[in-house]
């Protein structure tokens, strides 16, 4: 299987970006353990997490492809255009599966639209434009590779520009990372232009809970890859069979959080840190969250980072919303 991202964006929201080493020197240093989730998404990882949107217990994947089906009319109108042509950017697109129904349902409704994923991966973009070219010829696809505020279009006069954001993406990042992002996000478009959020909200615990923590052991899998990463890009010497992945999630706080623990006393070495990281039993890495978010914190931001709510669609059934906010 080739590799497709479909990700947070890797130092989108840090302030400093400083590397896989840098971070692991510090994250393995401090107190509590802790190891970016950004880091997930090498090519085995991108291929556990394209697992995890298939599994039954993981709902934010299909809810929102369903609303995005459901709602892109809405959507649309939502962004009120006034019939200037589109110019729509997919922040971290992967391959772009679920923003197809959304593009063809507006090209049908007459939208005049440029579709320009963004992502880091080469390959999940030259996928995209290959399912694009066969299920979609009439969309006009122009990919951006790179990070998304180094590679962001100069916007020209007469088109507005949508960046999307979607998967809840959002959530993986701190609220002071997300707010630093949407602030950029904000800063690269013009007053009249747009921005799509996909965002998971806050439902029964035990839902949550489920999605994070599947008994098929994808997300397992997925959590512990961290470690076989870091044992070929710093000569660490993890055993991955003494470590444990750990869900929670926290309804007072609406986050899920995801750890590995140490299954005992043990030291692991990295050659390339030239550094020892020493580990309790019962000691963890905090490696993930996923915040859950509700409307009334979701307005608080945007207002914070320079947006407006204009529409808000829910599902009911499993709460998850799909949020146009004006530049
Ligand atoms: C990419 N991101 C929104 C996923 C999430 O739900 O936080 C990543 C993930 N981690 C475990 N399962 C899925």
């Amino acid at each position: 299987l080739p590799p497709a991202r479909d990700t947070a964006p890797p130092e989108a929201g840090a302030a400093a970006p400083r590397g896989l080493a840098a971070d692991a020197l510090a994250g393995l240093s401090g107190s509590p353990k802790r190891l970016s989730s950004k880091y997930f998404y090498d090519d085995r990882g991108s291929r556990l997490f394209e697992r995890i949107m298939r599994l039954p217990s993981y709902y934010p994947t299909r809810v929102e492809a369903a609303m995005l089906r459901r709602h892109a009319r809405d959507l649309l109108d939502a962004l009120d255009t006034g019939g200037s042509p589109i110019e729509m950017l997919e922040l971290g697109s992967g391959d772009g599966r679920k923003t197809l129904a959304l593009c063809r349902a507006w090209l049908k409704a007459g939208a005049e639209l440029v579709y320009r994923p963004m992502d880091i991966s080469a390959q999940a973009l030259d996928q995209l434009s290959a399912r694009m070219a066969r299920q979609l010829p009439a969309l006009a696809v122009h990919p951006l590779c790179g990070d998304y505020f180094q590679t962001w279009p100069i916007p020209s006069a007469r088109r507005r520009q949508v960046a999307l954001f979607l998967g809840s993406n959002l959530g993986n990042f701190t609220d002071e990372e997300a707010r630093r992002f949407l602030r950029r996000v904000r800063a690269h478009l013009r007053r009249g232009d747009s921005l799509l959020l996909g965002l998971d909200l806050r439902k029964d615990p035990h839902t949550v809970l489920a999605a994070y923590d599947d008994p098929e052991g994808v997300t397992a899998a997925f959590n512990l890859n961290l470690l076989r990463r870091l044992n070929r890009e710093l000569g660490m010497d993890f055993d991955l069979d003494r470590f444990r992945h750990y869900a929670s999630y926290c309804p007072l706080q609406g986050v899920a959080r995801s750890f590995l623990v140490s299954q005992a006393r043990q030291t692991v070495r990295s050659a390339l840190l030239r550094r020892e990281f020493h580990f309790g039993a019962g000691e963890f890495i905090y490696t993930e969250q996923s915040q859950k978010y509700e409307r009334a914190g979701v307005e608080a931001m945007a207002a914070d980072t320079g947006f407006e709510l204009r529409a808000w669609f829910e599902d009911p059934a499993l709460p998850y919303a799909l949020v146009a906010c004006r530049a």
